[in-house]
């Protein structure tokens, strides 16, 4: 079975189609996974790029996936916070190296769990503490702490340790990942 059919396991097919909100700050291997989920015949839909702004968007039969950066541009924030509505589950991919941005990837995360749109559903969650090959690379559980994640007791959460690069920890990250 391929990760994105796990995926597509995970979410369940009972609904037509499942938007999954791929976010993080830039360069926190977003792309990179998706790239390791997207089976060979998914599309590439809208790429949109506007100055400083961009999304990708691409779908199969009953997946799509929303995929954008939150950091550096606060301004587009109205821009990407549009898509929240449409979302029903999240992966939220954190660089496991970059410890000084680490504090700004927890204050974007605070930031989509108080939004009106997100607030108050029972959105599932996978976050993946990626680039764990990376030197000095923080542990998941570290990661899990330094976001608080253990405050979340209104949606269904896990942390993944994963190498978006080689392919490890998806898998693990989908499959120990509680159907919502
Ligand atoms: P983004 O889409 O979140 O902005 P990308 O991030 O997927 O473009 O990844 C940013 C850079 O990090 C890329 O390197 C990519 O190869 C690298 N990367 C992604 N995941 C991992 C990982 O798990 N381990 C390591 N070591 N690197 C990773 P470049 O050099 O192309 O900028």
């Amino acid at each position: 079975m391929g990760l994105f059919d796990k995926l597509a396991g995970w979410l369940g097919l009972k609904k037509k189609e499942v938007n999954v909100l791929c976010l993080g700050l830039d360069n926190s291997g977003k792309t990179t996974i998706i790239n390791q989920l997207k089976p060979f015949n998914a599309q590439t839909q809208d790429i949109v790029p506007t100055i400083g702004f961009s999304i990708e968007k691409f779908k199969t039969s009953s997946l799509s996936f929303t995929v954008f950066d939150m950091s550096g541009q606060g301004r587009y924030r109205n821009l990407w916070e549009h898509y929240y509505k449409e979302g029903q589950a999240i992966i939220f991919v954190v660089d496991s190296g970059d410890k000084l941005r680490m504090v700004v990837a927890k204050e974007e995360l605070d930031t989509l769990l108080n939004h009106p749109d997100i607030k108050h559903r029972r959105i599932p969650l996978l976050f993946f503490a990626n680039k764990m090959d990376v030197r000095d690379a923080l542990s998941s559980v570290k990661v899990s702490q330094l976001l608080c994640l253990e405050k979340i007791k209104d949606k269904p959460w896990h942390i993944c340790a994963s190498d978006a690069v080689k392919g490890e920890g998806l898998l693990e990250g989908l499959c120990d990942m509680k159907k919502p």
